[in-house]
């Protein structure tokens, strides 16, 4: 992972979420009205897309929530704006902005998730499918990258759990694998890296069937904006942000570890275990403190927490591990 450049985000950028569901909804109507002239050449779903990347003109966007017990944390929320704007999506291009700029390209639908390797049978779930499994919860999370940022966002999901249990994986099965979208001539910025595509990661099966770990269709409410995994990644909220695959279109199960993506490129920094640890720093730079995305410059530096936080749901899967080890 290159080493994050100071932020080009303005403390200022919080942007109230009403008010960019307002544009959007304006987006929306102008290019609706834009086609009923017919004189939106590009088509009024494409027009959308260059206008607003990753919002479709007609899709309602709107996912309906029930309250979840797993929520967490009471801190600020991380504005709309910044979630959207400061991402990680190497598919998409480097640079925290590009992926708000270049992910319209990604299609979501139609879409689907084939399951495949320690399996009853193989199986492929069409995206409305997993989102009528079962009900979408909210769930706040801290989202902890392993460049020392932070921040906190309401996901909207059910845990990974409930689905894998749709899997039937066989006894053996002991890892899952998550492999992201594909296609360079679609994701045209795949080569500004050496990254062996696609983008794999993988966790052990106790920790994908933990309720945390959450199978996500949205944030804010919304569908996924392309920039953050339409139209279905992964959250795991206590390991840094890249265990979190996005866009996701295989799941396999596996007797043994997966590789994955970080850990191919540089294994010295990046572990599979992945979890956010204050005491074990990346040969870089310090786990000790992050930086809250999106506040006042004076109020962003905040002391790391060990699991990001979800000591209490997660430590005890790691008993008897040397975490320095297994980092
Ligand atoms: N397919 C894919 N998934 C990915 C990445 C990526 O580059 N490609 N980046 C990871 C990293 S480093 C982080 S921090 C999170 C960022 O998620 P967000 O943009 O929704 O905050 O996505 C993770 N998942
Ligand atoms: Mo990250």
């Amino acid at each position: 992972m290159l080493i994050g450049k100071p932020p080009d985000v303005p403390s200022s950028a919080i942007t109230p979420r009403d008010k960019y569901l307002n544009r959007r909804r304006f987006l929306r109507n102008a290019v609706s009205s834009a086609a009923a002239a017919g004189v939106a050449a590009l088509g009024a779903e494409r027009l959308a897309q260059v206008i607003s990347p990753g919002i479709s003109a007609f899709a309602d966007t709107r996912l309906q929530t029930v309250k979840s017990p797993l929520t967490t944390t009471g801190e600020q929320l991380t504005s709309f704006e910044d979630v959207t704007h400061y991402n990680n999506y190497y598919e998409f291009g480097v640079d925290k902005s590009d992926p708000a700029k270049n992910a319209g390209a990604l299609p979501t639908r139609p879409w689907t998730v084939r399951v495949d390797g320690l399996v009853n049978k193989p199986k492929t779930f069409d995206i409305d499918t997993l989102l009528k499994l079962r009900p979408l919860e909210d769930r706040v999370y801290r989202h902890r990258c392993v460049e020392a940022w932070s921040m906190v966002i309401p996901w909207v999901g059910y845990s990974l759990s409930a689905f894998i249990n749709q899997c039937e994986p066989l006894s053996n099965a002991r890892y899952v694998q998550f492999l992201s979208y594909y296609n360079s001539s679609v994701e045209k910025w795949t080569s500004e890296s050496n990254i062996d595509w696609p983008y794999s990661e993988g966790l052990r099966m106790d920790e994908a069937m933990n309720p945390l770990t959450l199978l996500t269709f949205g944030l804010y409410g919304e569908v996924l904006p392309n920039q953050n995994g339409a139209p279905v990644r992964i959250v795991v909220p206590w390991k840094y942000g890249f265990k979190s695959a996005k866009s996701i279109v295989t799941v396999r199960f596996l007797d043994h570890q997966p590789p994955t993506t970080w850990n191919e490129q540089n294994s010295h920094e990046y572990g599979f275990y992945s979890n956010v640890n204050p005491y074990v720093d990346h040969p870089r730079w310090s786990q000790k403190v992050e930086r809250r995305i999106g506040l006042p410059f004076y109020a962003q530096r905040r002391a790391t927490l060990m699991y990001n936080g979800y000591g209490d749901q997660v430590a005890s899967l790691y008993n008897g591990m040397d975490l320095r080890k297994d980092f």
